[in-house]
């Protein structure tokens, strides 16, 4: 039997839909301009996203690195979530690759930097501070269960952002994820960030590929950092045609991962040992606590395991389940069984790993 992988969304495999339009896609050298599946993907990518051009990069971690370094020079400084993608996960890419200092600040429990922490990050004007260049935010918030930044708490950051002449930058991973939750266009969302990625190979289902969006000017320099990076692709219109599927149609049926996710947190909230609030469970990434005297988050990790059931444990007491196209109500009732079944029963006294 295949085992119900939680682990993530990017372990979707691309739709059929998708792997026919990569089988049939119109190609041409895209680092001399001229695929014209790339060029129509990052078209309609632009659109989406309000913004007047677009980048297709190899990955969303690839995103992240070329607005920063677009954004920022060396010994500048983004300020950033702590709990953040690019602080955490990202291999110090913008510190190593880019020389950019990180000013990372506490991310709030809902996702947001709070505005003060913002105010106060941002450097004076005197030689001892690196320069400030960069507010960076993500949305969904990966590491705090994907929670959404609402338009309005963009609207703020921006003031804030003006107020010192500072770019914002919005790791969008996931942000059609967030619209889809809030209900909103996705333009919305990016409405107040001088510039945004967003990733095609995680809930959309596309098998390589992300967009980084913005100016023109900006992807004008953008398009060179990648080059710089490695990441210009030949002829990439086979990857492109399939976000272009991921764009057309994929974007709506997240919904249904949201649902997903919402009911494995509320028969999570049902266990003994288990900390959740299913009502903060609004996108695909369901975050839990586990406190049991019996049961590390590793060793609950690999008992679900054998049993099939695969998820990562994401630090400390953290553990994380992410819905997607490829697991069923059927896998999320066979999911939360074997949950059940390790967990259903209150701790016994003493511990027994
Ligand atoms: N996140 C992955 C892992 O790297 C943790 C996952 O499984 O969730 N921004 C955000 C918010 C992300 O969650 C990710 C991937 C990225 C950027 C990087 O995207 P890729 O994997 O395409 O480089």
């Amino acid at each position: 039997m295949r085992a119900i992988d939680l682990r993530s969304d990017t372990v979707t495999r691309p739709t059929a839909a998708m792997r026919r339009a990569m089988a049939e896609a119109e190609v041409g050298d895209d680092v001399l301009g001229e695929d014209p599946t790339v060029r129509r993907l990052e078209v309609l990518a632009a659109e989406r996203l309000g913004k007047e051009a677009a980048l297709l990069v190899s990955s969303g971690t690839q995103g992240n690195l070329v607005a920063l370094l677009v954004h920022c020079g060396r010994g500048e400084e983004v300020i950033l979530g702590d709990e953040s993608h690019t602080f955490v996960y990202e291999a110090g890419g913008s510190a190593a690759v880019g020389g950019i200092h990180p000013h990372p600040i506490p991310t709030g429990p809902d996702g947001e930097l709070a505005l003060e922490h913002i105010q106060a990050a941002v450097r004076a004007d005197n030689l001892h501070f690196p320069r400030t260049r960069l507010i960076c935010l993500e949305n969904s918030h990966n590491r705090r269960g994907g929670a959404v930044l609402h338009p309005t708490y963009m609207r703020r950051v921006r003031e804030v952002a003006d107020q010192h002449r500072l770019a914002v930058h919005v790791d969008g991973a996931r942000l059609f994820n967030a619209a889809v939750a809030l209900g909103l266009p996705v333009a919305q969302l990016a409405e107040d960030a001088d510039t945004v990625s967003v990733c095609l190979s995680k809930g959309l289902c596309a098998p390589i590929g992300s967009l980084l969006c913005g100016s023109a000017d900006f992807v004008r320099e953008a398009r060179r950092a990648r080059k710089m990076l490695g990441g210009g692709m030949r002829q990439a219109g086979v990857i492109a045609a399939a976000g272009i599927v991921a764009l057309e149609t994929m974007v709506d049926r997240l919904a249904e991962d949201h649902a997903r996710a919402h009911r494995l947190a509320e028969g999570l909230a049902e266990m003994p040992g288990i900390r959740i609030c299913p009502e903060d469970v609004r996108t695909n990434i369901v975050n839990f606590e586990l406190h049991r005297p019996d049961m590390s988050p590793s060793a609950l990790t690999s008992r679900a395991a054998e049993l099939g059931l695969l998820f990562f444990p994401i630090g400390g007491a953290r553990l994380r389940l992410v819905t997607h196209h490829d697991v069923d109500d059927t896998q999320i009732d066979a999911a939360l069984l074997i949950l059940q079944r390790l967990l259903g029963s209150a701790p016994a006294r003493s511990s027994g790993n």
